[in-house]
């Protein structure tokens, strides 16, 4: 049976598995997967073929019309999908250097004042907004598994992460296998691999 190799139209990481397959006389098919910026995770909806994790949120988000609406919700948007993608790459490229042990002290003494700021820009709303929503309880998520008391100071940040929490489809969502909750980093990282 031709094995199948999937990959975009780009020489990248596929270049040598293309020679090696070659070489050893493997059969073989391809599977172009047709993506403008081959990456993952990518989305196939119909005719689209999606990269970049928040160009897939923002699609999701138009099609069920939980896109923002104003001129200032674009600004929110845009500032908040921005602001959980650089916390979430500080938090991965620590966990990821062999250092790991060394800065973990220097995180985890910034972190109050980055959590401060999620706290006073999500204010007294229930919501920060749209897809947003999933960004910021993903990123407040994984600051707790990494430190469990670092919400302890924002009420209104737990309370958030509870209102996330007990949505109906996302509880349920949760409570099943299909909820992956770990490892949260590839098998090169210090902490929290597979
Ligand atoms: N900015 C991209 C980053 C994607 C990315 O770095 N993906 C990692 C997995 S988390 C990967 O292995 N990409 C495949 C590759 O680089 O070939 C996004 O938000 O989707």
């Amino acid at each position: 049976m031709p094995m199948t190799l999937g990959y975009g139209d780009i020489h990248g990481l596929a270049h040598a598995i293309h020679l090696l397959l070659e070489y050893t006389d493997s059969s073989y098919k391809e599977k172009k997967l047709g993506l403008d910026f081959p990456n993952l995770p990518y989305l196939f909806d119909g005719a689209h073929k999606i990269t970049q994790s928040n160009a897939i949120l923002c699609h999701i988000s138009c099609k069920h019309s939980l896109c923002e609406e104003t001129e200032e919700e674009k600004i929110h948007v845009d500032i908040s999908k921005n602001q959980t993608m650089d916390n979430l790459m500080q938090l991965a490229m620590i966990c990821y250097i062999p250092e790991f042990e060394k800065l973990k002290p220097k995180y985890l003494e910034e972190l109050p004042e980055k959590l401060k700021l999620y706290s006073q820009f999500l204010g007294k709303w229930p919501w920060f907004i749209t897809y947003v929503d999933f960004l910021a309880y993903d990123i407040l998520d994984l600051n707790c598994i990494f430190d469990p008391s670092c919400l302890d100071a924002f009420p209104n940040l737990k309370d958030f992460m509870s209102r996330i929490e007990g949505l109906k489809k996302i509880s349920a969502h949760m409570k099943s296998s299909q909820c992956l909750r770990g490892p949260l980093f590839g098998k090169s990282a210090m902490w929290n691999s597979k």
